[in-house]
């Protein structure tokens, strides 16, 4: 039973207890690394080491792979797909050590040939397939799925260039190429027996009432395995990426022949180009007819894959939804409905109204966003020419729920102005669809989807984001993993409320010192990569005050970045006072065609330049911006901070898990009452958490109020003296206008609302200062927020989506 199933029993039988000897280890990878790679130890560089490294504990993850894959098939199991755009999954080789209990036998031997460990594993290029919180939360699903023995695959695209590299050039933004794939991926399966083809474009014919749809190209959809490990190595499931290809039988050879070259090879180019890049727009999306092409592309090659496997062992497709569940992270596999619903009516003969109802037996929708640009709508005349007998299928879904809604005169249509909503179609498809944080979900119900709530009620739940403890304690931070095992025993890695065994804790002096030491290691762990790879040194005693993100203005890094400002020049006119040294410490991309969020990350760049050089402030305040922040950075930046900034306007961050991962690693959190941050102050303590701004409600008044940001900047001569700054060019002395664009909007509109909440930040800022000052009582608030954050595993949230969404039991 999901319900009953004890995570403490893992640890009884951890991979440890089977984990090879030293000699054993050691014999796998001199294999590796010369019938593998083709290298003695003499000659082999680190790329080398790595990859027979790869290539061994990749072996270690096979059984479990094959037994749980046996199991599933021989006990018939329900499995669920997780169908995702995005799966930000960074680097994979510790991850999986530590799964399968061989980090320390791996950097054993490893020593004994001179290796460190931490030097072949920086080697490694994080697979960043995936812009931001929502990718990342995909990995730490496929992650905890495993962990909890859940049966499961993750669905993907396998691009070949994932999130761009971020450059710095005079502050500014420059996106290169991610190349994750330019040397040997080892931790990939290829199955060239598991292909598909997609077709796209063409024409519907009627024959005797039903339509025959005849695309116009066909690409074929071939499969790339991982195996995923669970902790304690007992369970692994499988993410599975698709490239695109070009297939011979594709190839139009009568279009060739009749000399329409550029028709024939039109498949060609397509997949060329359909799993080429990922798109780098993270909530908002460009109406690209590419882009709506690769999120079919990932959802009928997966559908396909799941009904083969289906009817591989049933032949009833109403009995679908018993067997499979489909998870759509959020609407970028929408289409998922109408193709399900496709392939039911048009290749296994089941009437409309039957397929539509098991399509939404097996569909959930996840909700990530409310910002109106993320919330996808697809041109209808583009789903005509790319999608026609999809469109189809649509209108007659919107018929049915226009009649559903009744005698009303405005009803909610799939189909509007020439759009077709993909929210309201995911919604319509599934049998349940979630928010990711308390608020969000409300939202999501009052706010976004009235109208369908009303006629479904039931069928919004919340679940709440969740992090996995795996990667974001026990790998990223492992002097705290530790003391917490040294303290409290092993276990808490799949049972995290245990580490509530903490709190007692707090009042002990003898810890308290050890935490202290604890987070000195992460920051010189933190400060040395910072100086190896950018040549930046920290002080070692200051406040380590983060935000890492993506940029976006609804998450305000402005509202920090001015703030720092405003410090610098307090501390400048009183230099004496005892302040305590901070380093404001900056990570995230932006969009490439996001101008606002670039202009706000040159604002952080040109005040860092100023700020830093500053002889009269430098041993008080530092502002660093390290580019092309990622997994990879925050897995050693994360534990290193002693503030963690989320300070979105209220009600619009749908969840936030950075905010999960910092406080799970002794960071306090300043924050507004928004997303997951009101359910961490609840857990945590509101005596442990920096609170600050206008709530949701608020938020919607005072944007009502005309001049309102007008009025705000005229209440505050500290942040009316940080604008007059940067008009007066003090961050950029070639170019006084270059910010101008930016103060007009402060002055003018404000729709972020930084102005109305910049004194309340302030005077947050304030206190954190002063409780800074005072080391025990800051790490009793640490100590505490550790113990406290044990809710937000993503097991937690896992359970919760087996059991409310998926009806889907544990196999453990
Ligand atoms: C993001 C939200 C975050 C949330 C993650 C994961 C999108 C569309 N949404 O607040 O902005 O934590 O999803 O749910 O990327």
């Amino acid at each position: 039973m999901s319900q009953s199933f004890d995570a403490r029993q893992l640890r009884e039988t951890t991979a440890a207890d089977s984990a090879p000897t030293p000699a054993q280890f050691r014999q796998a990878l001199l294999r590796h690394l010369q019938y593998t790679v083709g290298k003695s130890p003499q000659q082999a560089s680190l790329f080398d080491w790595r990859m027979a490294l790869s290539h061994t504990v990749r072996d270690y993850a096979v059984d479990p792979w094959f037994s749980a894959t046996r199991r599933t098939w021989d006990e018939d199991r329900k499995r669920v797909y997780y169908l995702s755009m995005e799966f930000l999954i960074g680097r994979l080789l510790e991850d999986q050590a530590i799964n399968l209990g061989l980090r320390d036998v791996m950097v054993q031997v490893l020593a004994e040939f001179g290796l460190s460990f931490d030097e072949v594993a920086e080697g490694e290029p994080d697979a960043a397939l995936g812009n931001g919180g929502l990718g990342r939360l995909a990995a730490c699903y496929l992650e905890s799925m495993a962990t909890m023995g859940c049966p499961a695959y993750g669905y993907g695209l396998r691009y070949e260039h994932g999130l761009f590299r971020q450059l710095f050039e005079n502050g500014r933004q420059i996106e290169t190429p991610e190349n994750w794939l330019a040397t040997d991926n080892p931790w990939d399966f290829t199955r060239p027996e598991a292909a598909y083809p997609v077709g796209f474009g063409g024409e519907l014919h009627d024959h005797d009432g039903t339509s025959i749809w005849s695309p116009r190209s066909k690409v074929l959809a071939s499969a790339h395995d991982t195996p995923v490990v669970g902790y304690g190595g007992q369970w692994a499931n499988t993410l599975r990426l698709w490239a695109a290809m070009p297939s011979a039988d594709l190839f139009d050879l009568d279009r060739f022949n009749a000399g329409d070259f550029a028709a024939a090879s039109e498949p060609e180019a397509l997949a060329r180009s359909l799993s080429r890049v990922l798109y780098p727009n993270d909530t908002t999306e460009g109406g690209k007819e590419l882009r709506l092409s690769q999120e079919y592309f990932l959802t009928s090659a997966s559908v396909q894959d799941i009904l083969r496997r289906y009817l591989a062992a049933h032949d009833d497709l109403l009995k679908l939804p018993e067997f499979v569940a489909i998870q759509m992270n959020d609407t970028h596999p929408a289409i998922a409905g109408p193709e399900l619903i496709r392939l039911l009516v048009d290749e296994h003969a089941v009437d409309f109204d039957t397929a539509v109802e098991t399509a939404t037996g097996v569909l959930g929708y996840t909700n990530h966003t409310l910002l109106p640009e993320a919330l996808e709508r697809w041109s209808v005349g583009l789903m005509r020419k790319v999608l026609p007998r999809h469109l189809q299928i649509i209108e007659t879904l919107d018929t049915q729920f226009i009649a559903l809604q009744g005698q009303v005169s405005d009803p909610v249509r799939l189909i509007s102005n020439d759009q077709v909503s993909m929210g309201d179609l995911a919604f319509t498809t599934s049998h349940k669809v979630n928010g990711v944080s308390a608020l969000h979900t409300e939202l999501v119900s009052q706010e976004l989807f009235p109208v369908h709530n009303e006629l479904h009620p039931g069928r919004i739940v919340n679940i709440t984001n969740g992090v996995t403890p795996r990667r974001w304690l026990k790998l990223a931070n492992p002097s705290l993993a530790a003391l917490i095992t040294d303290t409290i025993g092993a276990g808490w890695e799949t049972d995290l409320e245990r580490l509530r065994e903490l709190e007692p804790y707090a009042e002990d002096p003898a810890f308290r010192d050890a935490f202290g030491r604890s987070k000195r290691q992460a920051k010189e762990h933190f400060t040395g990569w910072l100086v190896a790879e950018h040549g930046i040194e920290l002080p070692a005693e200051a406040l380590y005050d983060a935000q890492v993100k993506r940029l976006h203005e609804y998450k305000r890094q402005l509202l920090n970045i001015l703030w720092t400002i405003a410090h610098w020049q307090r501390i400048k006119r009183d230099p004496q006072a005892s302040w305590v040294p901070r380093v404001k410490i900056f990570g995230g991309k932006a969009a490439p065609s996001y101008h606002m969020a670039k202009l706000i990350i040159q604002l952080i760049n040109d005040v860092a330049e100023v700020v830093n050089n500053d002889p009269e402030t430098r041993h008080l305040l530092r502002v660093v911006y390290p580019p092309n922040y990622g997994v990879s950075m925050a897995e050693k930046l994360i534990p290193a901070a002693d503030l963690s900034e989320q300070i979105s306007t209220a009600g619009m961050e749908a969840s936030g898990t950075g905010n999960m991962k910092f406080a799970l690693n002794g960071a306090l959190t300043i924050g507004t009452l928004d997303g997951a941050n009101v359910e961490i102050r609840e857990h945590v303590g509101a005596e442990n958490f920096f609170l600050f701004g206008l709530t949701t409600e608020q938020v919607a008044e005072r944007r009502a109020q005309q001049g309102h940001s007008r009025a705000a900047l005229e209440a505050s001569q500290t942040l009316r003296d940080v604008l007059q700054a940067i008009a007066e060019g003090t961050f950029s002395p070639e170019d006084h206008h270059r910010y101008d664009g930016l103060l007009e909007t402060m002055w003018n509109s404000d729709w972020f609302l930084v102005a109305s909440d910049f004194e309340d930040y302030d005077r947050a800022q304030g206190e954190v200062a002063d409780c800074y000052s005072d080391p025990e009582k800051w790490q009793r608030m640490a100590i505490l927020n550790i113990a406290r954050m044990g809710y937000f595993s993503s097991d937690r949230s896992i359970r919760e989506y087996m059991s409310q969404i998926w009806d889907v039991e544990s196999a453990l």
